[in-house]
């Protein structure tokens, strides 16, 4: 079984208010760490390898150590809570049933790199959560965990928390930080950093909600002992929503070392494939990484097993490996349509795209057309090298990461499942009377 760090009270009721948070050992961490200094605190979590949770898995401590620190200019956290990525509900279940940890890491982590003012940024989707939050931070201030002069330590934090407006390009950093300052979430080019230049061009933190909640348990149990669970540089525990063709959809915590079979399969986590069919396919991190066919999900090219964690599912590479990416683990038993699956998020991708960049801008609404015309069983054999010929054009010419992420999808796909898109070419009939409701895509 798993260890616990994160979701080992969810299930107290109650949890969600101060006083049992209190009374399971909530906040002790902040007390401890408002002991130490901001420099001992960042020791702790560079030496935890806790890796950033929200798909790029940074080293949380490295970004924290790239932080600008110029005298008189005030700095930030801001908390990315835009969690849209298609499969990920991890962070929703985080903030609906634990708000408090959040809180108590966005103390800690706030106290370690000079955040007077913190922000979260969630998704406007989430309607029914900010409140949940501003209960909890209305709780932590009246009991002097926020606020002015922190437990007589001097330090004064404030929490705000901003909706944003269902747009998906607003979880990338740069695009969140233009929507805080009240601006449309366009992506900003890279470097500069948001580390150097974030938040009203002021040095500032983006971390994800579940990186931050992390926090609490790294200074609770210390960083080498994080460290210590896991294995090589995926440590510490993960949560993984689980959803699609699996017995049992939920969010879950694991320590990185269980096989992905052993994930799906075991009662524990997944519960298996509904209706005894067989496992075709899974995209492990959200819909943005590649789709792995099920020969090489359940071993890597060299017959070793394959792990939930960062360096086993990339294991092969793009070619035969995926990747962590959000934790968002989509299960396709053997009843789905690749072609179907493929062009529903191209349609996602394009509909979400900014529009600043042509390769993104354009590719992604002709992946979608020609995705459609093949699923409809009017597609030629041309069409499925011209798509590969426009996800090779998007992939890395874009500003954002969304251009990769919309290309990773549609190139898997045609690598790992190339005969159902000839499938589909050759036997348009079955095609037209297979799919149903295709207008509304
Ligand atoms: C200072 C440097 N800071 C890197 C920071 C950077 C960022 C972090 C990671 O995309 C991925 C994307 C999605 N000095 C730095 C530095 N940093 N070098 O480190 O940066 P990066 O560019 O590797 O990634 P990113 O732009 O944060 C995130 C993938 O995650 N993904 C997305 C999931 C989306 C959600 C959601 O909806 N909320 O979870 C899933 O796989 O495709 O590749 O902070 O500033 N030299
Ligand atoms: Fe916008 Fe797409 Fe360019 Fe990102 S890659 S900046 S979403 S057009």
């Amino acid at each position: 079984m798993s260890k616990k760090l994160l979701l080992k009270d969810a299930h107290i009721e109650g949890i969600r208010y101060l006083e049992t948070y209190r009374k399971q050992g909530g906040y002790t961490a902040a007390e401890k760490a408002l002991k130490m200094t901001p420099d001992e605190i960042l020791e702790e979590v560079k030496t935890s390898g806790l890796r950033g949770r929200g798909g790029a898995g940074f080293p949380t401590g490295m970004k924290w150590s790239f932080l600008a620190k110029p005298e008189g200019v005030p700095r930030h956290l801001v908390v990315n809570a835009d969690e849209s990525e298609p499969g990920t509900f991890k962070d929703r279940y985080l903030m609906e049933f634990l708000p408090h940890l959040l809180i108590e890491g966005m103390l800690i982590s706030s106290y370690c790199l000079g955040s007077n003012v913190s922000y979260i940024y969630i998704r406007g989707e989430y309607s029914w959560i900010p409140d949940i939050l501003e209960e909890a931070i209305d709780e932590a201030k009246a009991a002097g965990f926020l606020g002015k002069n922190i437990l007589g330590t001097g330090f004064d934090c404030e929490i705000y928390v901003q909706r944003g407006g269902g747009a998906y390009i607003c979880g990338e950093e740069t695009a969140l930080l233009e929507s805080l300052e009240g601006k449309r979430g366009n992506p900003r080019l890279k470097p500069p950093f948001p580390a150097v230049k974030g938040l009203w061009e002021r040095p500032t933190v983006v971390n994800n909600v579940e990186s931050i909640a992390a926090i609490v348990p790294i200074i609770d149990i210390t960083g080498a002992e994080y460290a210590k669970i896991g294995v090589g540089r995926s440590t510490g525990t993960k949560l993984i929503s689980a959803c699609g063709n699996i017995n049992k959809p939920g969010v879950y915590e694991i320590d990185m070392t269980i096989t992905v079979e052993e994930f799906i399969y075991s009662d524990e986590y997944c519960g298996g494939i509904p209706n005894g069919k067989k496992l075709k396919a899974c995209i492990p991190g959200g819909s943005s990484v590649p789709i792995v066919p099920a020969n090489l999900l359940l071993k890597t090219v060299n017959g070793e097993p394959r792990y939930m964690n960062y360096e086993s599912l990339a294991d092969g590479g793009f070619a035969t490996g995926t990747m962590m990416g959000s934790g968002g683990f989509i299960v396709l038993d053997e009843d789905q349509c690749i072609v179907e699956h493929t062009m529903t998020l191209a349609r996602f991708y394009h509909h979400e795209s900014c529009g600043q960049c042509t390769p993104c801008r354009e590719g992604t609404g002709w992946m979608h057309k020609i995705l459609k015309k093949i699923e409809k069983g009017e597609g030629k054999m041309e069409d499925i090298d011209l798509l590969w010929d426009i996800q090779r054009k998007i992939e890395g010419n874009t500003i954002c990461p969304l251009g990769d992420a919309a290309a990773w999808p549609v190139a898997a796909a045609i690598r790992h499942f190339r005969d159902e898109f000839e499938w589909h070419v050759k036997n348009p009939e079955l095609c037209l009377t297979q799919n149903y409701g295709l207008a509304n895509y």
